[in-house]
């Protein structure tokens, strides 16, 4: 058995994240998803007072907010490193993973994946096209910025994959499984590419199944 304990659903980008991490470390997680009572009561509140997901468990040791994990992680398990040494890689790095958490995931896929495959999925809601609508200008202008950054560098922090790559990575792969992803990705060859070499990582492939959260 795993040392680590995930709370939480495969088919969150969130913890798709920390899969991924634990999976380029070398190590494995037990996933508990959310029992009968959900994410909003106890005992998941005592492990996310927020009540999202995902939450780490290591030993004695609790811990939610997924950025928060995956440095936790990657302190924890040193090889390979997943942060540059380098300091303006590793600015950068922090700038992609808030980027990723700020705008790619709070302004674009919690409504667009929400609109196209959440709600539908797991709430019988038929998306809403004008709320979708409202979100593409900012998804366009995250895809720029994400394909800019890739211009000169196969990764967001340079040569070698960072924390950065991994926590935007199942953001982007939800969004490819809805209609807006062929506009959005219309002028980012770039980003395309990316994430076509990323998914063939055994790290992403064997532990983040494409389904909806
Ligand atoms: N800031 C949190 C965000 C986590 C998050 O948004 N998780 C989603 C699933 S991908 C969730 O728990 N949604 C449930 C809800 O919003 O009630 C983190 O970085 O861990």
């Amino acid at each position: 058995m795993s040392d680590f304990i995930i709370h939480g659903l495969a088919g969150s980008p969130y913890v798709q994240a920390v899969l991924i991490t634990l999976a380029e470390k070398g190590e494995s997680a037990t996933l508990h998803p959310p029992g009968p009572t959900g994410l909003k009561a106890q005992p998941h509140l005592s492990r996310h007072p927020f009540g999202m997901i995902p939450a780490l468990e290591h030993g004695d040791f609790t811990l939610y907010e997924t950025q928060a994990i995956l440095r936790y992680l990657d302190r924890l398990l040193p090889n390979p490193p997943l942060t540059p040494s380098d300091i303006r890689q590793a600015a950068r790095m922090d700038q992609v993973m808030n980027i990723a958490d700020h705008y790619l995931m709070n302004r674009v896929n919690r409504i667009i994946g929400f609109q196209r495959i959440v709600g539908p999925m797991l709430m019988g809601l038929t998306p809403d096209l004008a709320v979708i609508a409202e979100a593409m200008p900012h998804g366009h202008t995250v895809f720029k910025v994400l394909n800019d950054l890739l211009a000169n560098q196969p990764f967001f922090a340079g040569n070698t994959l960072s924390l950065a790559d991994i926590l935007a990575l199942p953001h982007l792969n939800m969004l490819a499984r809805t209609p807006e992803w062929a506009e959005l990705t219309a002028s980012t060859p770039n980003l395309t590419a990316w994430r076509t070499a990323m998914n063939t990582r055994p790290s992403v492939s064997r532990l983040a199944p494409p389904a909806a959260p």
